[in-house]
């Protein structure tokens, strides 16, 4: 008798249940994570300034070896690409522009600065995502931005946002592919605020009026992103999530998701198929809480399975684009990047081969325990020899193999930076 290979032995496992596990690979190797650029610098960015202040986010730990240029960040992502399975995109931040030592100021920028990024994505074959910066500068050290009550400040913002739209749309349209230009504001109050309603007022007209050019959706998409709280704005953040749900809805805009961003019960994954209907589409800032908006690096867990289930069962795979948010200068930060987009893939994965009609049928039979029951057997299924299988496909080192990678990259690489 010839013995089955594992991975054929996987696979009949998968069919038995109903799934084509080779069709899910192949579903897989669609979809595209937009990697955040600044884990690799623990959001400083490339204005010569002092990093986050002014955008109620933390950073901590003092690991070796950040990069500190546009070269040092791009054989980070190199690295970090090359230890990924599959194609994906990078999402920049505007404070990391090309500025050539120059100081350019925040509503000065163009899509210039951005020319050495678009070709550096072009030559890789990668996306490029955007944001405006509405912190870590002077005119944000007090937290207020697009709402702020003085109407110079609110300009300033504005022209900042006016601008990074232009940027956008030009990576969009050189890349070949819309890019998602992210708005997130820090605006809040420490303490209990007097007046709620005018801040909201003042951000409603703001990001109305950064919004009044329309462009091509084939080269730019605008979301919006809320937020609960931030260090500094525990009492009240003017661009909260029933804030941005109604601005999202009424003015046809993305809404971004952030896994960190609501109170730690809550889930984004119950989130999506409540807003997916109201909204041309969804962004996720795919990130983990650790008992609050910590920005730790993504893992394999129960919420992160249950984000990319509910993006997979909708076959929301236009409308939902998958973005990575966390920040640890704990950890090798390439490391980080590796370990957050592979927790994503593998999620990704396992949601692809849920066998999906087989669990909606016994909710429809109201078979509760049948379905619970084939829940908690998948958990045990042998997803790891598909995993290996894909890696392999795609000419990455699977469980074995890239963390050595990482740590001769350190040695040689990252530890030399002083
Ligand atoms: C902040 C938001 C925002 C930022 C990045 C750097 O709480 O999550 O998305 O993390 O823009
Ligand atoms: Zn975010």
């Amino acid at each position: 008798m010839k013995l089955e290979s594992p991975l054929d032995w996987a696979i009949d496992q998968f069919a038995e249940i109903g799934v084509d596990a080779e069709l899910a690979l192949r579903k897989l190797s669609g979809l595209a994570i937009s990697i955040h650029c600044w884990q690799g610098d623990d959001v400083q960015g490339f204005e010569g300034g002092s990093g986050i202040p002014g955008s109620g986010l933390a950073v901590t730990g003092n690991h070796p070896g950040r990069a500190r240029s546009i070269d040092e960040l791009w054989n980070d992502l190199e690295k970090a690409l090359s230890l990924i399975p599959g194609k994906h995109r990078i999402n920049l931040h505007a404070s990391y522009g090309d500025f050539r030592g120059k100081p350019v100021e925040r509503d000065q920028i163009c899509a210039d600065h951005f020319d050495a990024w678009i070709d550096w994505a072009k030559t890789l074959g990668v996306g490029l995502d955007f944001n405006p910066t509405f912190f870590g500068h002077p005119l944000a050290a007090d937290g207020w931005t697009l709402a702020h009550r003085d109407s110079s400040i609110r300009k300033f913002w504005i022209d900042h946002g006016m601008a990074c739209r232009e940027i956008a749309k030009v990576m969009g349209q050189r890349i070949g592919s819309p890019c998602m230009n992210n708005i997130w504001v820090p605006d809040g109050y420490k303490d209990t605020p007097a007046d709620r309603h005018s801040p909201r007022q003042r951000l409603t007209e703001s990001l109305d009026h950064i919004f009044s050019k329309d462009f091509d959706p084939g080269h730019i998409l605008d979301s919006v992103e809320s937020k609960l709280f931030g260090i500094g704005s525990e009492s009240y953040v003017v661009g909260s999530h029933e804030f941005y749900l109604g601005y999202a809805i009424t003015r046809r805009k993305y809404l971004c998701l952030d896994a960190g961003h609501y109170h730690p019960t809550e889930t984004i994954a119950d989130k999506i198929s409540s807003i997916a209907p109201y909204v041309p589409g969804l962004l996720l800032h795919v990130s983990r809480g650790v008992r609050w908006d910590s920005d730790h690096v993504v893992s394999l867990n129960d919420d992160l399975l249950e984000t990319a289930r509910e993006i997979c069962r909708g076959a929301r795979f236009d409308s939902t684009r998958i973005g990575l948010d966390f920040f640890d200068a704990s950890l090798n930060r390439v490391a980080a990047w590796v370990i957050g987009t592979r927790n994503m893939l593998k999620a990704l994965m396992m949601a692809l081969l849920e066998p999906g009609s087989r669990l909606e049928q016994l909710e429809m039979l109201g078979d509760f325990t049948g379905r619970l029951a084939l829940m908690e057997e998948m958990k045990l299924m042998p997803y790891g020899v598909l995993w290996e299988h894909y890696c392999r496909c795609n000419n990455v080192p699977g469980r074995n193999g890239w963390m050595d990678e990482i740590r001769s990259y350190e040695k040689g690489v990252m530890n030399l930076r002083h």
